[in-house]
């Protein structure tokens, strides 16, 4: 731990009723820029297949540099499970402290991902993350790092706040503009306009808490080079069960639990069923070459098992 994250001033209680109020919060300075670098240097052994196998990934990369590398992905899930610094910032204290004390005192993570997203590259469109990942008590929230500064030219976030209080899932469609979003469905039918929603724009090292019912999305980046790259974990209170992924045969929906999870702040009461080993690093793909095969080996589950 650096001494800088030591360092970090305690939330007051405003602070926190303020997170509870709008759904989101930013945390400046979480990351030193040495930190910030070694995520992207990881960034790019990570594509390059270092760190072992990519489900999904773009081929052979010798003699590619590492921009034409990078250009080549938008989005790789759950690289915690292959790289130790991803692993690492996903246990950062600061956001384990933080998360125990607006999700619950224990805290578990269940999914990374990793956004690259190089100029020209797609945004994601609005959408509430309780709707890919349901947990029974709503205490889905995201911490989106900040690893380069994240304007509204490069495609950082835009949320609606308040719009996690209503505690409805809004109905989700397919989304129609790949020029504009990669794939994932899109929430319609909330009583919001784009008006309502505010950009998010953080310099690097910055971490943005969201509640998972909060209506997100993102721009494409239109900058003419560069990325926006950042690292987004989802954590949860480990009281609450996740059914979330195929069930082990014969299990019953009541006991659905997603059990591929890292625990982060205070204890697990579930500690006895162990941890799990289900999803793999896979490659999400940026909606132009299509999305079709997408929904059926999203998980990049090992093979042995079958998706939705
Ligand atoms: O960073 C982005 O472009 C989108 C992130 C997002 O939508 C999410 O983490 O749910």
């Amino acid at each position: 731990m650096t001494a800088k994250q030591t360092l970090l001033p305690l939330l007051t209680d405003r602070q926190i009723q303020a997170y509870h109020d709008n759904g989101f919060m930013i945390l400046l300075d979480v990351f030193s820029r040495q930190e910030i670098d070694a995520l992207r240097r990881d960034a790019v052994a990570i594509c390059r297949g270092e760190h072992g196998a990519l489900s999904g990934s773009m081929g052979d990369h010798r003699g590619q540099t590492d921009d034409q590398v990078m250009q080549q992905y938008l989005c790789i899930h759950f690289p915690h499970k292959i790289s130790k610094v991803m692993l690492e910032a996903l246990k950062h204290p600061a956001i384990a402290n933080t998360l125990a004390r607006i999700i619950s005192p224990d805290v578990k993570c269940m999914q990374s991902m990793l956004f690259i997203k190089a100029a020209g590259k797609p945004g994601q469109a609005w959408h509430q993350d309780e709707y890919y990942i349901p947990t029974r008590d709503r205490s889905l929230t995201g911490a989106w790092i900040a690893m380069d500064d994240a304007t509204i030219q490069n495609g950082c976030l835009w949320v609606i706040p308040g719009s996690h209080k209503h505690g409805v899932l809004w109905p989700q469609h397919e989304q129609h503009e790949p020029e504009r979003f990669a794939c994932s469905g899109e929430a319609g039918g909330y009583p919001y306009t784009d008006d309502d929603a505010i950009a998010v724009e953080v310099p690097a090292g910055s971490v943005v808490l969201f509640n998972g019912y909060l209506l997100h999305r993102s721009l494409p980046n239109a900058s003419q080079s560069g990325y926006r790259r950042a690292l987004v974990n989802h954590y949860m209170s480990a009281q609450s069960l996740l059914p979330w992924y195929p069930p082990k045969e014969g299990q019953g929906m009541g006991t659905l639990d997603f059990r591929d999870i890292v625990m982060v702040a205070g204890n697990d009461p579930y500690a006895f069923k162990g941890i799990d080993d289900i999803v793999r690093p896979h490659v999400r793909p940026d909606g132009k070459s299509g999305c079709r095969d997408w929904g059926k080996d999203k998980q990049g589950l090992k093979t042995n098992q079958t998706s939705e």
